[in-house]
């Protein structure tokens, strides 16, 4: 009805710039803060049109979406959506929408970082100054160096390509292994396997689900070899964990540096016991000034669909206009 504010589900942290974005457009209707979910679902779904959510933690399966027979978009925080059922959604006449871009910079800035730390040992080294051992001994001198190794990246996306740029920049020789090759003047692999024999070190920055699970597995970590270094930026299910944790433990490879895990925010113990692995707590995109501008994007896709405009950036599962 003309001038009513369409309801929308709101899933996730109650933050200020979905607050103030989407409160005066639409009546927003908290999940995390009602007590009893299935209860509170009962008394709404036959209203909600929309779900912004928050933080890609929340799984949203066909059988949640089922629930809201009304339901129209899905606003997703994070440009990963591996944990919605695009697919099911494209097929019902849904569409989901994610936040690519803002954070390319940031992400690769991390992975940047993180790939620092693990070459070079700095939290290591760190840890040693704050344990009062320099008084006695300088650091041990670092075996491994950026200055003879080549980066794979595993996924030459919008973030992979902003890695390889600050990698150009490092003078470090960047090649790349997608399905597709890009319009980048990189060496492609179509093969990973042929690309982990011929490199050092890869970066791992693919969408996670069914089509990159264990992606990276035993016999690519046999090809990388002992000097072998793995960056995963991506998502925890693209590596297969225990074979990793094999890896490291024997020494197969070298090291590794990871900003996510299968089921985070748990860690395997194996991994928090290595003293030659860097273990940062999925933190690829989060500064105050890239979280808001991702906030802010989950904000204007709600309110393109509320004044019934195209989305910004639906997911390739779900093109505009919906199939209904
Ligand atoms: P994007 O632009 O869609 O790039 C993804 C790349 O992966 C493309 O080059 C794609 O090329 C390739 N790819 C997809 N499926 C593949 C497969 N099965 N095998 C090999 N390559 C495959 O995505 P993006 O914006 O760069 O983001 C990439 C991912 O990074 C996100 O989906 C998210 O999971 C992760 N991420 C993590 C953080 C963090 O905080 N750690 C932050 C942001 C993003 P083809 O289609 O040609 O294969
Ligand atoms: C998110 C990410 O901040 O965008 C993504 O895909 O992984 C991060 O930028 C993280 O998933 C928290 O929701």
């Amino acid at each position: 009805m003309a001038g009513e504010k369409p309801d929308v589900l709101l899933v996730g942290a109650r933050k200020p710039v979905l607050l103030n974005g989407l409160e005066p457009k639409v009546n927003l209707h908290d999940y995390l803060g009602a007590k009893d979910k299935d209860a509170f679902v009962a008394s709404v779904a036959d209203k909600i049109r929309a779900i912004a959510i928050a933080y890609t933690a929340n799984k949203v399966d066909a059988a949640f979406m089922q629930k809201f027979p009304k339901l129209e978009q899905i606003s997703s925080f994070g440009v990963g959506y591996d944990h919605i059922d695009a697919k099911w959604a494209g097929e019902n006449g849904i569409i989901v929408t994610n936040t690519p871009e803002v954070l390319n910079e940031e992400v690769a800035d991390t992975a940047l970082g993180l790939l620092l730390c693990t070459v070079r040992e700095f939290p290591q080294a760190d840890r040693y100054l704050r344990a009062g051992k320099w008084v006695s001994a300088q650091y041990p001198l670092a075996k491994a160096t950026l200055r003879n190794r080549t980066v794979g990246i595993v996924g030459m996306g919008r973030i992979g390509k902003a890695i390889a740029k600050r990698l150009d920049a490092f003078g470090v020789p960047v090649v790349y292994h997608s399905r597709n090759p890009q319009s980048v003047e990189y060496q492609y692999y179509p093969k990973l396997i042929d690309m982990a024999r011929d490199v050092d070190t890869l970066m791992v920055i693919v969408p996670g689900g069914a089509s990159t699970k264990n992606l990276i597995n035993a016999e690519i970590l046999k090809a990388l070899g002992p000097q072998g270094i793995v960056i995963n930026m991506a998502r925890g299910s693209v590596i297969d964990e225990p074979a990793l944790i094999e890896a490291l433990k024997n020494r197969t490879i070298y090291s590794a540096g990871l900003d996510v895990f299968v089921k985070e925010p748990e860690v395997p113990k194996e991994l928090m016991e290595m003293d030659h692995v860097v273990l940062f707590p999925h933190l690829g995109s989060s500064t105050e000034v890239t979280r808001a501008a991702m906030d802010q994007l989950v904000v204007d896709n709600i309110l393109a669909w509320a004044a019934g405009k195209a989305p910004l950036t639906p997911v390739p599962e779900t093109p505009y206009p919906p199939k209904r």
